[in-house]
């Protein structure tokens, strides 16, 4: 079977899994949100990386469908993190071809609702290839959303090829800075970039989380910068449901 025939079949039979990761405030350590990640078991035990299948499944337009149960997964996340007295943000990631479908806005809204998940508790990921595309539909849905309590955030910024005059136009809450300006600082990388998003963030009113924060000398510089929010293996990895539920009950 070829992969897309085998994550379709994978999805209906309902084999994929949303594994979640803590995101902290790097002032307090506090657990402020989540990121939701898709995960896709194969045949002998292992996991085949979104990095290979999200691509694959936005180019066979399966995303549409997978994004939709992912935030759906998400909605009873963050109800089931409201019932351990944990009112957290829940994050989840959104691709290109999910921002295309008519009414993709209220689509959310509708799915909020019925799911009856306080929307200021949901944040959508949106990387700079979501944004550049057809970027006055992007800001008219981002704003509906807004307005409804769902906040954004750009995801990987500073690795895309967009301008930066679109960050004024748009109704943003975060920059979240990519793992490739944290990975080599503060031995082989300055932080200069991480600064530059940083200061770029605190004049826009935006928070700034960094992801994939390893060491404590990463988070000490990160802190140094000013950044708000960190995710990272030395906090948390990416776990099932009910260990981020054992997690956190256990944190601190
Ligand atoms: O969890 P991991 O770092 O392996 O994920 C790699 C990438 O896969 C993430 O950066 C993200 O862009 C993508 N990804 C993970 N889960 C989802 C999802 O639910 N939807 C979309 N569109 N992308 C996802
Ligand atoms: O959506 P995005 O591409 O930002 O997804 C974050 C990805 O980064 C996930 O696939 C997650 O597994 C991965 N990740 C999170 N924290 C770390 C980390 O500390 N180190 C590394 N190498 N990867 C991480
Ligand atoms: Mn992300
Ligand atoms: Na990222």
């Amino acid at each position: 079977l070829g992969l897309i025939r085998q994550l379709r079949q994978d999805f209906e039979y309902g084999k994929l899994e949303v594994w979640y990761q803590p995101q902290l405030s790097l002032d307090t350590l506090e657990i402020i949100g989540c990121e939701a990640l898709l995960r896709w078991p194969s045949d002998n035990g292992h996991y085949i990386s979104p990095a290979i299948f999200v691509p694959l499944a936005e180019d066979a337009g399966l995303i549409v469908d997978i994004g939709q149960w992912v935030l759906e997964q998400a909605c009873l996340q963050q109800k089931k993190l409201v019932g351990i007295g944990m009112d957290i943000n829940v994050a989840v990631n959104v691709s290109v071809p999910q921002f295309k479908v008519a009414n993709y806005a209220q689509g959310i809204k509708d799915t909020l609702l019925a799911h009856k998940v306080d929307p200021k508790k949901i944040e959508l990921e949106v990387t700079e290839s979501v944004v550049m595309d057809e970027i006055g539909v992007v800001i008219d849905t981002l704003q509906e959303l807004k307005e409804f309590g769902v906040e954004v955030a750009i995801d990987d910024f500073g690795t895309g090829f967009s301008s930066l005059s679109y960050l004024q136009k748009l109704p943003l809450a975060r920059l979240k800075i990519d793992r490739a300006f944290v990975k080599d600082i503060p031995d082989n990388d300055s932080g200069a970039i991480a600064d530059l998003v940083v200061s770029l963030g605190r004049h826009l009113g935006l928070k700034t989380i960094a992801e994939g924060v390893e060491t404590q000398a990463q988070a000490d510089l990160l802190k140094q910068l000013g950044c708000d929010e960190v995710q990272g293996f030395m906090y948390a990895k990416p776990m099932p449901s009910n260990e981020l539920m054992a997690f956190l009950k256990t944190y601190k």
